[in-house]
């Protein structure tokens, strides 16, 4: 329910535009800016600093919250802690929140109004995604993007991406209608230990989040790694009993990942593709494959890329015979 409500989920979010450059218009003297979050909401930080540090050069950190006490000493007044949290009540986040409020503006970036978060930060954002029920995060993580689109396209004044961005429910809807694509891919893969995921760039969070929604809802062990770090060693784990999930949108990363795809085929692993509908390689020479419209660019690919993701771990999970809504050992907010 939750992974098809993504399309009018980021309808909501993209309201919170006035109210976002509002806040960037309160930020003189900001020369640092740094994320920090877990799981999900720490994937969505490092798409953050992908846009961030590639429009506006401000250098941008992402600190996992459970490890922040190593980085704390690090900050001052100018610079500018990012909190995102579906919840607004994870522990690692609040705790990390109240230490660095003292030296620097913090904003929160949260799903739950009135939540914990929202009491302590200098600035809210909202990401307006509507109650989320299943303890995996899925809509709010793409209302988490956009709210960080938003606010790097504001801080960059690109207003190109900022107008892009309102096409981007279409082409959600557009890629939920091909779901039994990912559903047939599912029922030939929901039976192996192991998968990997991988991408370059921005296409490289997806692959982490793609890794971990895997984990998550289905306890099959998942890798996500960044294409070409594969060579350093874990190229030794592929073989034909490892399906290597690709991330693969058009744009200047698409060369170099092709040939990190070709990498794993001649170690004899099944390529799962998800890649523009265009693509040569997707038309010609993959056995499984999700395309989707060849309009949407790199830039914004990460807004669309991971949802055939989600919906195969969503899958995967029920041809397992398990509850993708109620994963085991994990709890929606966790507040240890
Ligand atoms: C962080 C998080 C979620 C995950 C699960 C446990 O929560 O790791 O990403 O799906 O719900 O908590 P939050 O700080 O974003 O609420």
């Amino acid at each position: 329910k939750e992974i098809h409500e993504q399309d009018s989920a980021i309808r909501d979010t993209l309201s919170e535009k006035d109210k976002i450059a509002e806040i960037i218009s309160n930020l003189d003297g900001i020369n640092r800016i740094c994320f920090v979050a877990c799981g999900t909401s720490f994937h969505a930080s490092l798409t953050g600093k992908y846009l961030i540090e590639s429009m506006s050069g401000i250098s941008t950190d992402v600190i996992l919250a459970s490890e922040f006490k190593y980085s704390a000493n690090t900050l001052d007044e100018n610079t500018l802690v990012i909190f995102i949290s579906q919840s607004g009540e994870t522990a690692d986040t609040l705790k990390a929140l109240k230490v660095a409020k003292k030296t620097s503006k913090t904003l929160a970036i949260v799903n739950v109004l009135g939540s914990s978060a929202t009491r302590e930060a200098d600035f809210v954002i909202y990401t307006r995604a509507g109650p989320e029920i299943g303890v995996a995060a899925t809509k709010t993580y793409i209302s988490q993007l956009v709210c960080i689109y938003m606010f790097a396209a504001i801080l960059a004044d690109n207003k190109e991406l900022l107008n892009t961005l309102n096409e981007v429910p279409d082409y959600i809807s557009e890629v939920l209608s091909k779901e039994d694509v990912i559903k047939d891919i599912a029922s030939k893969y929901s039976d192996v230990n192991d998968f990997f995921f991988i991408g370059r760039g921005l296409s490289y969070p997806t692959a982490l989040e793609g890794a971990l929604k895997l984990k998550e809802i289905t306890y099959i062990h998942g890798e996500g790694y960044a294409a070409g770090e594969l060579k350093h060693g874990p190229l030794a784990l592929i073989d034909d009993d490892v399906p290597v999930v690709v991330v693969l949108p058009p744009g200047d990363n698409y060369k170099k990942t092709v040939s990190n795809l070709e990498e794993v085929k001649a170690r004899g692993a099944h390529v799962i593709v998800i890649g523009s509908c265009e693509n040569d390689f997707i038309k010609t020479e993959v056995e499984d494959s999700f395309c989707i419209n060849d309009k949407v660019k790199e830039i914004i690919a990460p807004l669309l890329y991971v949802i055939p993701l989600q919906l195969l771990s969503y899958y995967i999970s029920v041809e397992r015979g398990l509850d993708p809504d109620k994963p085991k050992n994990l709890a929606k907010c966790v507040t240890v």
